[in-house]
């Protein structure tokens, strides 16, 4: 694994346990931690339990004893760093977005087919398809619980810039982000609307703005933000069916709030991560004295991976999307089938915020995404 910030801690934990608890058919072995600073880096293993630690993301993806290559980096290296594992043979995770731009999300698609057609196997870390009231409204929507689409709504509202004291961080920079709110909180929501309704994002008109242009660089003066703090925008699905899309991260008291609610001919869903275990749902078939939407706690055994964990009602937590992500990695790597979501998902995620930052930038003009028709 390459990084060992928040999200190199969250896929370690899912990587130490996964086995422990799914049927997999490989047994992940931690063989290596990569991190610039080398002794930041052993820290890190230590805690985490990694075996041992390079300091060049090149010389671990040239090990031997490197199968595997996960990519918890900031955006400005997934491309570099996922080609060349590929290229070497290792199948390769790689945190979302896929890429900072929408060429380098091409190049990464294309080395992913070529490696695929040699077995080799490559998956973007969109954690929240693994959520199973998520997967679970995937399945509802599918087998036509919901009637024909017609809404689609999507959040994802964070607080954390609120305060303009915040400091400087490279998810502010364009350099190494590739863009702000839109491809750290919207990648996600375009994913989760893209995967529970089955549909493709078609064409968008967008609005994006920064708040605070110039924070604290942490050694008395200022740094200055080149991306967007938040990003509105509105989308037609492939289905005929309208979306409306929302990230910021000044939501004030919205801590992780990725919200997505569907409204379909026959009934409707809505679901709210901040309560992650649960799902409500609208069905026009109830008397209409008594309809109402119905909280589902997605717990049970038969809910998508829910039986590898606890009883009905022992509530499982953003950690355990990250475990179901590994194992659906590993089992397609044993199976010897492409993962889901793919490089070429992450490109489809990538050519919509393309879209979106072009609409943005000419007035909110309407962009077609680019291979959806
Ligand atoms: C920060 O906004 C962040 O950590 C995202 O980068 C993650 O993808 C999301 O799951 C939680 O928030």
């Amino acid at each position: 694994m390459v990084g060992h910030a928040f999200m190199g801690a969250v896929h370690s934990h899912a990587w130490r346990n996964v086995h422990r608890f799914f049927e997999v058919p490989l047994t992940p072995r931690l063989a290596v931690l990569g991190g610039r600073d080398g002794d930041r880096a052993k820290a890190a293993a230590d805690r985490y339990g990694w075996e041992t630690v390079e300091t060049d993301w090149r010389a671990l993806v040239d090990r031997d004893d490197v199968d595997l290559v996960d990519i918890c980096t900031p955006g400005d290296s997934h491309c570099d760093i996922a080609i060349a594992a590929l290229a070497a043979g290792k199948h390769v995770l790689c945190e979302k977005p896929l890429a900072n731009t929408l060429e380098e999300a091409e190049r990464m698609a294309a080395a992913a087919r070529e490696a695929a057609a040699a077995g080799v196997r490559s998956m973007v870390a969109f954690n929240y398809r693994r959520v199973p009231a998520l997967a679970h409204a995937r399945k509802l929507v599918a087998e036509g619980v919901l009637g024909e689409i017609r809404h689609v709504r999507a959040v994802y509202l964070q607080d954390w810039l609120s305060d303009e004291r915040a400091p400087m961080s490279w998810r502010l920079r364009k350099e190494t982000a590739g863009s702000g709110a839109l491809g750290d909180l919207g990648a996600h929501i375009v994913d989760a609307a893209q995967f529970v309704t089955g549909d493709l994002v078609t064409g968008v008109s967008a609005l994006t703005n920064t708040f605070v242009h110039e924070r604290p660089d942490g050694g008395g003066g200022t740094g200055e933000v080149t991306v967007d703090d938040c990003a509105l925008f509105l989308g037609r699905l492939s289905s005929g069916a309208v979306a409306s899309f929302e990230a910021t991260r000044y939501a004030l008291g919205r801590k992780n709030a990725m919200r997505l609610e569907i409204n379909g001919s026959r009934g409707s869903l809505a679901f709210d991560f901040e309560s992650m275990n649960e799902l409500s749902l609208y069905e026009g078939t109830d008397r209409g004295t008594e309809a109402g939407f119905r909280r589902i706690l997605v717990t049970e055994p038969e809910h998508p991976y829910v039986a590898a964990w606890w009883p009905p009602g022992h509530l499982l937590g953003y950690e355990h999307t990250f475990t179901h992500e590994v194992a659906d990695l590993l089992t397609a790597i044993g199976d010897g089938t492409d993962p889901a979501p793919s490089f070429d998902d992450g490109l489809r995620v990538q050519r919509v915020l393309h879209a979106v930052e072009t609409s943005a930038g000419d007035g909110g003009s309407w962009h077609a995404v680019a291979g959806t028709t």
